[in-house]
């Protein structure tokens, strides 16, 4: 739910800035000859001439819409020029859009605050740039106003007939009697047409924009005149803004709360708010969003604007609508392999150019069932700490996948191959990086020596810095991708194709996180802790009856084991086998520093993704195996090399060995500035005949589960 925020006394300038038909004018700036003519951009699916993702002005003139199939969009203009967007590994490849943001991004940042708020929109903070043209060259001094500001939009202001609009315009912005406040919107004004002139001269990009003392609205006004136009929201014109505005289209209330308003209250219009008074809208909403709700109503919002240029998430999705849905184990591996290839490359280039790591691997899918009364019931979305590295993340991922088809089945048991049909269909499916976070900068060198060890990273680089942005996929495919209502901005499944709008959360203050599913768990990929190595956390909208532990479980029960016909019983059997013996074992390190490294650089054996396989069949059956019942965390194979108190140095070096890792090669310089915990464990790996304590946390410390 939407929570209030105070909003200061003292004016602020805030600017939110949209560019027009962005990805059709990213088109038009690679084909200049379709420049001025009706241009759409297509997913470069085929189907009835792909979905339109975006549409030109020039295109919307003869009544074509986003809404359309290319086919479609040629009855309506037949000249219609339709641009079939990059495709990479069998999917959309937006990398052209997000860097052609990016440009715009690092021109609009030089003025002020900048947070990004989408692959093509951005908030500006430009109070205190506002206030310096004020102290230094206020707009009555002015002798020549910018053009681009003369045909500025501003609300309320009146044009009699016959008067000169741009007069008009220009007697506002100069004002010598305006309050403080309005002279401080009219420099924000100047410098926003500036700043957009400017986009266009250094990317021959066009963008829209609102100019107001607040984020939300400066969202509104960008809408209200496009393309390549700006709007100014006085004081005094905010109650004429909000009077009529339908209550959907204000963000926060495009879903649940603005449909109850309507049902229950009979709120239509934004205006219609006023009628109720703060304790009332508390009383039925809560204090925080009965609070939000009366502000709204007013055009009161504190939100700041972030300092934010890169994303706070990676993903990547793709959507199988219709009969392409995909209904065999092995597609859907497919595709996860496709997906996490596409995010292993760009959390490689985050990391290489921004020094950030991504801690959180959320895998999100809508499913249906062929045969079921609750075929409406949403796949869950699943997460893991992540690891780098495609082969791996392929792994979690898949083992993700298979958690959620597991509790979404309500079965024990899911087939962990095989292209036969099972009765159950994915129509989309996302997986998506998140918690991303700078590296120290001592762990700086350390983590580009992992990741310069990893084969599958990505030598792929960028000139400048890229502010690439993902979402995943909102699991409903219900949500839009603007800032509205996730802390991860979700991905809007267009007809066809994954949509493919990278956003970033703007929204931190009033967001409703609908990503509830947070699950930690350990990252190795071998057999001997896969069978005990449950992780559980609280998640009270996953599946009833689930029991909640938040860390990780390594003292259950042991569990019954169910099988299918995939499953090698004997294996099964030395699983609960070892499975008993751990659990008499007291010593268990959850991770170490040789097990981060070894996850890093040594890709599963067949053997072992076969026993991983079998693992997660095995582990499916916990569920039922009444060891806290279904699994609403994944917790991936894991090996661990201290639990073992017979541990000795030969082990260790043959380990080092197979590892491919030589400590040379290691800049021990970096070592001090790591958390002591890990400095001790490293060094006791450096210099072996000195054993590292059991319990070590340094996956914790460089994988997500430090802080799940
Ligand atoms: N986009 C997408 N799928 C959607 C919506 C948008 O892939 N369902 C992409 C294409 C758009 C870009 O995101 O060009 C920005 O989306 P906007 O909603 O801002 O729309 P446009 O920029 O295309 O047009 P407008 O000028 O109306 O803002």
């Amino acid at each position: 739910m939407p929570v209030a925020r105070h909003e200061s006394a003292d004016a602020r300038i805030i600017a939110h800035v949209d560019m027009d038909c962005f990805y059709v004018q990213v088109e038009q700036r690679r084909q200049p000859e379709l420049r001025g003519l009706p241009t759409a951009v297509v997913q470069y699916n085929e189907w009835k001439g792909g979905a339109l993702i975006a549409v030109g002005y020039e295109a919307r003139n003869f009544g074509v819409n986003r809404h359309m199939r290319g086919h479609e969009a040629k009855e309506a203009c037949p000249q219609i020029n339709l641009v079939q967007v990059p495709v990479a590994r069998g999917k959309a490849d937006l990398s052209t859009y997000r860097n052609a943001g990016s440009e715009v991004v690092s021109i609009l940042s030089r003025k002020g605050r900048c947070e990004r708020a989408s692959i093509d929109e951005v908030y500006l903070d430009l109070t205190d740039a506002a206030k310096a043209m004020l102290a230094e060259t206020p707009p009555e001094s002015l002798e020549l106003v910018d053009e681009e500001a003369l045909k500025s939009h501003i609300l309320g202001l009146k044009n009699e007939n016959g008067s000169d609009t741009k007069a008009n315009v220009r007697e506002w912005l100069c004002r010598s009697d305006a309050d403080h406040r309005e002279k401080l919107l009219a420099c924000g004004a100047l410098i926003v047409a500036e700043l957009r002139m400017q986009v266009l001269k250094e990317t021959e990009f066009t963008c829209s924009a609102g100019v107001a003392h607040n984020k939300m609205l400066a969202k509104l006004a960008s809408a209200l005149n496009k393309p390549a136009q700006q709007t100014v929201v006085p004081f005094s014109s905010v109650k004429g803004l909000l009077e009529l505005l339908p209550v959907k289209k204000m963000k926060q209330l495009g879903g649940k709360l603005g449909t109850s308003l309507q049902n229950e209250l009979g709120v239509n219009a934004v205006g219609d708010l006023l009628n109720f008074s703060e304790d009332k809208l508390q009383e039925l909403y809560g204090v925080n969003t009965g609070t939000w709700l009366w502000n709204t109503a007013r055009g009161i919002s504190g939100e700041e604007v972030q300092a934010r240029l890169l994303p706070k998430s990676h993903g990547s999705g793709k959507s199988f609508p219709g009969p392409r849905a995909l209904k065999t184990v092995d597609s859907v591996k497919h595709w996860l392999n496709q997906l996490c290839e596409e995010l292993n490359e760009r959390l490689c280039s985050d990391l290489e150019q921004n020094k950030r790591i991504a801690r959180t691997l959320t895998l999100h899918a809508s499913a249906f069932k062929s045969s079921s009364s609750d075929s409406f019931k949403k796949f869950p979305s699943k997460s893991c700490p992540l690891r780098y590295g495609a082969v791996k993340m392929q792994e979690d991922a898949f083992n993700l996948f298979q958690a959620g088809l597991r509790e979404y089945l309500g079965s024990c048991v899911v087939r962990t191959q095989g292209t036969h049909y099972n009765g159950w269909g994915i129509t989309a499916i996302s997986i998506s990086a998140s918690k991303i976070m700078p590296i120290l900068s001592g762990t700086c060198s350390i983590m580009k020596y992992f990741h310069g060890q990893d084969k599958y990273v990505s030598s792929s680089k960028q000139d400048e810095i890229n502010f690439i942005q993902d979402a995943p996929l909102s699991p409903s495919g219900s949500e839009n991708y603007s800032e509205l209502n996730s802390t991860e901005p979700p991905i809007e499944f267009s007809a066809e194709e994954a949509t493919i709008r990278d956003s970033v959360s703007g929204f931190n203050q009033q967001e409703v996180k609908t990503n509830t599913r947070k699950e930690q768990n350990s990252s190795c990929a071998t057999l001997n802790e896969a069978a005990d190595s449950f992780t559980r956390e609280t998640s009270p909208s996953l599946s009833s009856g689930t029991a909640s532990c938040s860390v990780l479980n390594r003292s259950k029960p042991p569990r019954e084991v169910h099988w299918d016909d995939s499953l090698d019983k004997s294996v099964i059997v030395n699983l609960k086998q070892q499975e008993q013996k751990r659990n008499a074992s007291k010593d268990k390190g959850k991770s170490s520093i040789l097990n981060f490294f070894k996850s890093r650089n040594t890709p599963c054996s067949p053997c072992t993704q076969k026993h991983n396989e079998t693992i997660q069949n095995a582990k499916a059956s916990s569920s039922a195996g009444g060891c806290g019942a279904e699994l609403n965390q994944v917790e991936l194979p894991k090996e661990s090399f201290f639990k073992e108190s017979t541990t000795n140095i030969e082990q260790i070096r043959q380990r080092r060995e197979a590892w491919n890792y030589r400590i040379e090669d290691i800049d021990l310089s970096v070592i001090d500035e790591l958390p002591p915990e890990i400095q001790n464990e490293i060094r006791a790996w450096v210099r072996p005949n000195k054993r590292p304590k059991p319990g070590s946390i340094i996956t914790h410390y460089f994988l997500p589960s430090k802080n799940s």
